[in-house]
This record gives C-alpha cells, sequence and structure tokens, in this order.
C-alpha cells in the first residue's frame, strides 16, 4: 500500500504521490460532489470570479454529511496511510475541504501553508489531495519541496487575498513564482484514484482551470498523536465557532474522531 521509501520521501520532501490508492472510492466521491453542491453547508465559500468565469466552489466538514465522502474517508485505507506517512499510533480526520473549480475557472490558489488557518497543530499531520478528474502537470497542484521545515508559520490570506486575521503582522508568504529557479517545485500529473501526501506545513498553490474539464477535489486532513490545539487570533479556516477548547490542550472532541485504528 505505501512503501519506506514513499514514507521518507514525504518526511524530507513535505510531499509525496501515491498512485492509485483509493480507486474504489472515486465514483462515491464524484456523486458527493454533486449532492453536496446541491445542499452546501454553512462553511460553503464559493468565488465568482470578476471576469465573469464560472464558479470556484468549497465546502469544509462535510465528510461525514454524504455517504461517497464517508467511505472515501473513513472505509478506504486513507486512515491507515496516515498513520503511516505520520509515523503515528492513531490517525484522527480533522477535516475534509472539497474544492470545485469549474472549467475556465480563472482563479489561481495562492502559495500557502495550511497550518497557520487551524485551530490545531503539531510534527504529525497530512493532507491528501484527491483529484477526481485527470490532472494533467500544467494543472496540478504544487509544492515547495522541504518547506515544511523551513520552520516558518507564513501569514494566512483567504484565497481571495485579505487576511484571515485582523492586524496580523506575521511574515508574507514568499514570492515562490519569481523564483521557481532556485526552489524545488514539485507537481505530477495524476488519475483520478492517485492522491498527494502532503504536511500542513508544506508550501503548496494550485493553477487556474483555463481547460474545457471540471477540476474536483477532495482534501482530507488528518493529525497524529501529538496534535495539540492552538489559539489563534481571530476565526480559524474551517472555524469552529462553537468549540470550546484550551490552548495546548491534547486535540480531540467528536468532531475529530480517531478513524485508525477502528
Ligand atoms: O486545490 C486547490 O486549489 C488548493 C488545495 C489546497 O490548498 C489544499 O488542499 O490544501
Amino acid at each position: 500500500m505505501i512503501t519506506e521509501q514513499q514514507i521518507s520521501d514525504f518526511e524530507r520532501d513535505g510531499a509525496v504521490l501515491l498512485k492509485g490508492v483509493f480507486n474504489d472510492w472515486i465514483e462515491g466521491a464524484q456523486q458527493a460532489i454533486e449532492e453536496n453542491k446541491a445542499n452546501p453547508s454553512w462553511r460553503e465559500r464559493t468565488y465568482n470570479p470578476e471576469d465573469g468565469s464560472s464558479p470556484f466552489f468549497q465546502d469544509y466538514c462535510v465528510w461525514n454529511q454524504f455517504d461517497g465522502y464517508r467511505s472515501l474517508v473513513a472505509d478506504s485505507p486513507m486512515g491507515a496511510i496516515a498513520a503511516k506517512l505520520m509515523r503515528s499510533k492513531k490517525a484522527r480526520i480533522f477535516h475534509d475541504h472539497i474544492l470545485v473549480k469549474e472549467p475556465g475557472n480563472s482563479i489561481v490558489t495562492p502559495w500557502h501553508q495550511d497550518s497557520p488557518y487551524y485551530l490545531v497543530e503539531g510534527e504529525q499531520t497530512v493532507s491528501f489531495w484527491v483529484p477526481l478528474d485527470p490532472i494533467p502537470r500544467e494543472r496540478t497542484i504544487e509544492y515547495v519541496a522541504t518547506s515544511h521545515s523551513w520552520g516558518k508559520n507564513f501569514k494566512p490570506k483567504r484565497f481571495d487575498g485579505t487576511d484571515l486575521f485582523e492586524g496580523d503582522t506575521s511574515e508574507t508568504v514568499p514570492d515562490v513564482d519569481a523564483n521557481r529557479d532556485s526552489l524545488n517545485i514539485l507537481g505530477w500529473e495524476m488519475e483520478p484514484g492517485d492522491a498527494v501526501a502532503f504536511s500542513f506545513r508544506t508550501l503548496h498553490g494550485a493553477p487556474a482551470n483555463a481547460s474545457p474539464s471540471r477540476r474536483r477535489v477532495i482534501s482530507a486532513r488528518w493529525v497524529g498523536d501529538d496534535a495539540k490545539f492552538v489559539k489563534r487570533p481571530g476565526n480559524t479556516s474551517p472555524a469552529f465557532p462553537e468549540l470550546e477548547y484550551e490552548d495546548g490542550a491534547p486535540f480531540g472532541g467528536e468532531d475529530f474522531p480517531v478513524l485508525y485504528p477502528r
């Protein structure tokens, strides 16, 4: 299912391609996207570009509301692979992020790390970026290799460029595109069933969808044994407005079940 080489690539680079690991769960997830678009959650955030191109639909924390998502997250080997990659005894689901760039959508996903947006922190984290459509190299998500170990927490911004936390003076994300020659940028052509596993701290970004095909993705985030709650200076993304927690307390609760081992 997953080799020691893949685990050490993930540890070294902060991102690794996993071929064909979710083949049996793609059809269900594709169906769930349509159900989800028809019944979005209160967290849904759809960007409609000013240039009139097609929308970028996003929703969060819906894995347990639609059968196809639930099956991909909870019945596939995702939890077991997460535990292996994190070298963790258990794998706890944090949340899912649904990202559909409809054909022609002009929105570029800016370079960012995920960790600064979240109410959880740890060394043991992994997200699976799971496309539900074929993705050629020029339209794939990209990662700055080793950026997860730079010791940085760059300022979180919404995908429309606004700051997530008002008055945040933390360091801004460097201009990755202007420095592509001096960085090791990773990105892979992908098929439905493949995934990229990456750390919450790895810098990543994704191009617009100038193609006539949809670009449907589910990104599922997991944490391991060392996960702790962290207080941020405002609403995190995703937000959990009802949740009460202490800064530094062990991460857990019914919203975030341990799915491996069962
Ligand atoms: O698919 C995208 O456009 C961005 C995905 C992303 O940022 C993520 O999965 O963390």
